[in-house]
């Protein structure tokens, strides 16, 4: 069993599209281990992409993810990392496979209406940026 972490971005949550995402990841064979709903403090967005600090899309992608409430998620099942970001689809909505939650609900590259961590390793870093280790058993 291996864990990932996930967010239902503002724009999916904004449009009514959070319960939609949430029936694909639990159709697609994940335990939902921890769930909140929360809108992202400036500091709290900044740092969780802090990777991305020096990017020219730095600014407008905090912006965006501080917009609105967010829904944060943190997933089991096997091969949970890969398997996530394959029910998420491409980065770029447009270039996703149809069925896929950016191809859906996402409208471009920066509103994709979600995340998921890209590896084993940022998964364990992820989830611990936003749960206790006592939500995650
Ligand atoms: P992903 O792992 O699929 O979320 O993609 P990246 O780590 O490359 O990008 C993280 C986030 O940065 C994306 F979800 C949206 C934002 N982004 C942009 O806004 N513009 C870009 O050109 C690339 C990424």
């Amino acid at each position: 069993m291996q864990k990932t972490f996930a967010i239902i971005k503002p724009d999916a949550v904004a449009a009514g599209n959070a319960g939609n995402i949430l029936a694909l990841i639990e159709k697609s064979g994940f335990k939902v281990l921890a769930m909140r709903m929360q809108r992202l403090s400036r500091a709290e967005a900044e740092g969780f992409y802090a990777v991305h600090k020096e990017r020219p899309f730095f600014g407008e992608l905090v912006e965006f993810m501080t917009e609105g409430p967010v829904v944060l998620l943190a997933l089991e099942r096997e091969d949970a990392v890969a398997k996530w970001r394959e029910v998420m689809g491409a980065t770029d909505p447009a270039k996703a496979d149809e069925g896929t939650v950016r191809k859906l609900y996402g409208t471009n590259v920066g509103r994709n209406a979600s995340h998921g961590s890209d590896s084993p390793e940022n998964a364990a870093i992820e989830l611990a940026w936003f749960f206790r280790a006592s939500e995650l058993s």
